[in-house]
């Protein structure tokens, strides 16, 4: 089986690392869209034909079973089009507001995105739908993003940049929300940068099990894991940049695989 995992950088190696621990004899082709890094900052039209484009090409060029967009702000928007355009099943990563606000004493939950992520319709869908009665206050930060891309390439946060950008949350939610795949990266960050104790949720784990069941694979039929897995990724691990720097056409893709 073949599993096209796909961000507009390294935040859907987050997303790829859940998926790994449960199908390890998948192969994996992990894409990143470095030419127009980062999605939260561009416009929707331009996201969802970019997006559209690049995945039906990977899609078809990898002959994918199925296809993951590890990326909220684009999953957020892009997902029906998308799926109208392939026949293999797309699962998208969207801001997980059901488990946080269900895990919420205080009522007070926090979602941490992109800018596009916390203003997209879809999003307020789900507060709407999902917040249990919890107040939803949202933080849409590009350089919490910026931080988890320079913290997998082997730099460290800047903890005072990080408590600042955090500063309205202090002491006020007991719930957060990684709206953004990039975000669990920096997980220990921002847990140490909020000084009481919250609880951090993100959609990894659930999106992993989504894929094992629409792949209907059970851990039960894993054998020996095969996988052509060049990526060696933990939360202090940098990545071979020569690996990463091989393109797909003019579209500076990155890809993994
Ligand atoms: N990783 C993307 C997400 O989950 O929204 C955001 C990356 C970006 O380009 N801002």
């Amino acid at each position: 089986k073949k599993v096209v995992i796909f961000d507009s950088g390294v935040g859907g190696l987050s997303v790829y690392q859940e998926i790994y621990a449960l199908l390890p004899q998948v192969q994996f082709i992990y894409a990143f869209d470095n030419a127009a890094f980062p999605y939260g900052e561009l416009d929707d039209a331009t996201l969802i034909k970019r997006t559209n484009h690049i995945v039906s090409l990977l899609a078809h060029q990898y002959q994918a079973d199925l296809v993951v967009i590890a990326c909220n702000t684009a999953s957020t928007i892009v997902l029906p089009s998308l799926r109208q355009q392939l026949t293999i099943p797309v699962v998208g990563v969207v801001p997980a507001i059901k488990p946080a606000a269900l895990a919420s004493q205080t009522k007070s939950i926090g979602l941490l995105a992109t800018p596009a992520t916390v203003n997209r319709p879809y999003t307020h869908q789900l507060v709407q739908q999902f917040a249990n009665g919890c107040d939803v206050k949202m933080i849409g930060s590009t350089r919490l993003v910026e931080m988890a891309e320079q913290k997998l390439r082997g730099k460290s946060v800047d903890m005072g940049e990080l408590t600042e950008i955090l500063k309205p949350w202090q002491g006020v939610v007991d719930s957060i929300v990684l709206g953004c795949t990039h975000f669990p990266l920096i997980k220990q960050e921002i847990q140490q940068a909020l000084k009481h104790q919250v609880n951090i949720v993100d959609s990894g784990k659930a999106i992993a099990k989504r894929v094992v069941s629409l792949l209907e694979l059970s851990n039960d039929v894993i054998v020996a894991p095969n996988a052509i897995h060049n990526v060696t990724y933990s939360s202090a691990a940098t990545y071979d940049a020569a690996a990463l720097n091989k393109s797909l056409n003019e579209m500076q893709l990155d890809i993994i695989q």
